[in-house]
């Protein structure tokens, strides 16, 4: 395993995961996806990971696919790099994904933040879908989620322009969960990630395919998963535990199942 992304585990049932090519800004570059893909692949399956933080450096969370690495791409190359799928390993890891953007979250960097569940920015932070500066559009999400996340207007004058946009800005469009100062963007990340790994996790992975799977269904079928998931939790221990410690006024016990 090369060190293009390192893993931490800074408290218990936490994981960090860091992209790590400062030379390069954190540009995504095929290696770098396919072991982010494997890393929330495998964690996904980890029943001791609670909860993931997705981060970079101070300068860059990430500044988008590698350019370099795609210059002379052809349709055919393009498409057997398979890019797509590992986008769809990425969004698809049942636990939290919590993204902690310092510095530039450009391109594909902006949109593997959109395709975590929490985003923490810092205040310097800056956000953006660069791609038609260099004859491409978003092609990892980005005129799907951002569009879905502040609107139509919003997210075409910023993906046909090109423009960058601050943390605040991002956080008044809806786009961030939190605008924090740049030396706590990591602490606050990881203390978001621990307040749910002590959290029952059937609630919680239940919780997250509810509102990821609702936001695609019409209100009626998003409402009916939604009560479904909560009635298939009556059956859980956690749920027992859970209910009655609050009537026994004592700390619960989850044990996930
Ligand atoms: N790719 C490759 N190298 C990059 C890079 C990138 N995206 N961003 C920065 N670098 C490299 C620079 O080339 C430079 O390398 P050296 O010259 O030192 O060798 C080094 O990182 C430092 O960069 P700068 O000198 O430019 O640093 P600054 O602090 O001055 O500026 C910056 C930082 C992030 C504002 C700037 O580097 C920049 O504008 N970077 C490009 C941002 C960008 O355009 N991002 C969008 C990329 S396109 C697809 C799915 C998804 C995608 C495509 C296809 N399919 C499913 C088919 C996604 C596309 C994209 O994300």
């Amino acid at each position: 395993m090369t060190d293009l992304v390192l893993l931490e585990r800074p408290a218990e049932g936490v994981v960090l995961l860091r992209i790590n090519r400062p030379e390069a800004r954190n540009a995504l570059n095929l290696e770098v996806r396919k072991l982010l893909a494997k890393h929330l692949a495998e964690l996904g399956e980890d029943t001791t990971t609670r909860a993931i933080v997705l981060t970079g450096n101070e300068k860059s969370f990430a500044a988008g696919a590698d350019i370099k690495e795609m210059a002379g791409l052809g349709t055919i190359e393009a498409l057997q790099r398979g890019v797509h799928k590992l986008w769809r390993a990425i969004a698809g890891c049942p636990k939290p994904v919590i993204a902690a953007v310092s510095g530039y979250a450009l391109g594909g960097g902006c949109e593997l933040a959109m395709t975590c569940d929490i985003i923490v920015a810092g205040e310097s932070a800056r956000f953006g879908q660069p791609e038609v500066n260099i004859g491409i559009i978003p092609g990892g999400g980005g005129t799907q989620r951002l569009t879905r996340a502040v609107g139509k207007y919003k997210a075409m004058k910023y993906i046909l322009t090109g423009e960058m946009f601050s943390a605040n800005e991002a956080f008044d469009m809806g786009l961030v969960s939190e605008v924090v100062p740049d030396p706590e963007v990591e602490g606050r990340a990881i203390d978001l990630a621990r307040q749910i790994a002590v959290l029952p996790p059937l609630a919680v992975q239940l919780a997250k395919e509810a509102v990821l799977a609702g936001m695609e269904a019409p209100l009626s079928s998003a409402l009916a998963l939604e009560v479904k998931s909560s009635q298939i939790l009556f059956s859980s221990q956690d749920q027992k535990e859970g209910m009655r410690a609050f009537i026994e006024k004592r700390k619960p016990r989850f044990t996930g199942h």
